[in-house]
Parts: C-alpha cells; structure tokens; sequence
C-alpha cells in the first residue's frame, strides 16, 4: 500500500505535525493546557487527518515510534511554554495512546525517559485513552495505570459514552478525568435528552472523584450550561481550533 510506504518516511522526512488544542478551565475561561493532535502534511495529498492514517499505523507497528516522537515533541513543547509564562500555573498536556502504544510492556520506563530528556514533571502530562483500552485489555491496562500514576501521570478517558454501556470497569481503574465526547455537547442547548446525559455524566464523575473535560464546545449556551453543572475544563471551536505551535504560543502571549 502505497500510504503505509509514505507513512513509513514521513516521521524522518519530518512530514509529521502537532496541532495544539487549548483546554480551558471553565471556572475562569483560561487556558489549563493543550490537547496534541497529529497531522500529516503529505507531499501529494496535503493534510491527511489522523482518523485515516492512525489505522495504517496502528496495523503496521509503526504507531510504536510515531507515538514516541508525539510524546516527546509534545512534552518538549510544553516544557518551552512552562518556561517562557512563569506568571501562569504551568501549562499541561494531553497527548492520546492508541491500544497498540498501551500494550508495550516498556511504555512507562519509555515515557520516563520522555520525561527525564524534555524535562518536563509527570505532574505536568495527562495520557488520553479510549475505554475500550481498559475494557479490551483490563489486567494489563490495571498495571500500566498504576505505573503511570508512579509518574504523577493523570489518566484521561477519552470520547466518554461513545463505547461501551457497562461503567464497572470505572470503579476498577484510577481514572483522572472523563472526556465527554462532542456528540453529546452537540445540540445540548435544544435537546433535553443531551442536556440531562451531559448533566448526569458530570455529577456521576463528580461523585467517583474525577474530573470532567467537555469536548466540541461551540457555542456560549453550551458553554453555560456546562458551567452551571461546575463541568471543570472544555475544549471546542468556540475558544480555538486546534493551533500550529506558533499560534498556540501567541494564543498563551495574548492571554496572559
Ligand atoms: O484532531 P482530529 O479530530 O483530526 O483527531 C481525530 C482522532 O485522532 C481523535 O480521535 C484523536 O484522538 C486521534 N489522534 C489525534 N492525535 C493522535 C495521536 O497523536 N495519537 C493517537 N493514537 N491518536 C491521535
Ligand atoms: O477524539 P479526540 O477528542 O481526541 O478528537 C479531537 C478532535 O476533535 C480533533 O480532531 C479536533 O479537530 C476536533 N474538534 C475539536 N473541537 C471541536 C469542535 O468544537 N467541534 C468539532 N466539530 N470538532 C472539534
Ligand atoms: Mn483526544
Ligand atoms: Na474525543
């Protein structure tokens, strides 16, 4: 396949690309920190989304040292941010793990490594994962987490409500934060049904201890209501895109 050929030379061709996100806290509407989203910039076919060539990446292996290079230019990055705007709480990262980067039995003592080159504090990075990760997969994913944890890692469920309907494996991990998926947040101001799932999901996580991030928000009346339910972080068009790492740095500048 023509794409896997291409994708096995892009991370040396330095084709690959991180878009920074902001996460704001909703309690006072500033930056938290960035979610980092691959992109392709393909020599023929432009910005390639990471929906279509994380599966080749994954199927191939070569999800392995893709990851590896988002993680530690992500954590470098934010190191840069931590050390250029001291008068704001240092900035955080979410970077996503796929199934396949989850199950390498090196992946903390990797992330160590990470950490120690760029750096940057455990404290400081927030690992995002799908629920099917824990559920696929749960004794080994019980002890990466704990070996994360070891870092100061905090551990992010992401797309929340979009897998699977059993919520036991909650109870069996240490999750930091549920991510709400954006198709909830989505017409959450003119159905009542989304509304009260939104709503529902944050109190439940409230009362096992986590952290709520809502994403895709786009509008200033889902902003709102979020508020109201004390949903703690959100991420959406309405306060940015995902950014280039210039924009992101003038993004901080300006909101300092
Ligand atoms: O940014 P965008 O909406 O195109 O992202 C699409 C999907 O790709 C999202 O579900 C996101 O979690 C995933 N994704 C983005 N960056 C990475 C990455 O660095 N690693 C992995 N495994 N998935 C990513
Ligand atoms: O699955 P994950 O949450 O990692 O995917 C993040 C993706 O969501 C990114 O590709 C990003 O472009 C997209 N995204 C971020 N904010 C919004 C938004 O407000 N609306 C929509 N439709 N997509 C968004
Ligand atoms: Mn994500
Ligand atoms: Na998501």
């Amino acid at each position: 396949l023509q794409l896997e050929n291409d994708l096995r030379r892009a991370v040396e061709r330095q084709e690959l690309l991180i878009y920074y996100q902001p996460i704001v806290s909703l309690h006072n509407n500033r930056i938290r920190g960035f979610e980092a989203l691959l992109r392709w910039n393909h020599p023929t076919r432009g910005l390639i989304s990471p929906e279509e060539f994380i599966p080749v990446a994954e199927e191939t292996g070569l999800i392995i040292p893709i990851g590896y290079w988002v993680l530690h230019q992500a954590c470098h990055q934010t190191r840069i941010w931590q050390e250029q705007f001291t008068a704001i709480p240092p900035l955080t990262i979410n970077v996503n793990c796929s199934g396949k980067q989850f199950a390498q039995s090196d992946l903390t003592k990797q992330i160590d490594r990470i950490l120690h080159e760029t750096g940057l504090n455990g404290v400081s990075l927030n690992i995002e994962i799908t629920e099917s990760i824990l559920i696929e997969n749960a004794d080994l994913a019980a002890k990466m987490l704990l070996q994360l944890k070891n870092l100061g890692i905090q551990l992010y469920v992401d797309d929340f409500g979009t897998g699977y309907s059993s919520l036991s494996y909650l109870h069996n991990f240490s999750i930091d934060a549920l991510k709400i998926d954006r198709s909830f947040i989505k017409r959450m101001g003119s159905t009542n049904q989304k509304y009260e799932l939104v709503y529902t999901i944050t109190q439940m996580a409230h009362n096992l201890n986590m952290n709520v991030v809502a994403e895709g928000i786009e509008t200033s009346e889902q902003l709102r209501q979020l508020q109201d339910m004390r949903c703690e972080y959100g991420q959406g068009f309405l306060f940015s895109q995902p950014l280039q790492q210039e924009a992101a740095t003038a993004l901080i500048q300006s909101s300092v």
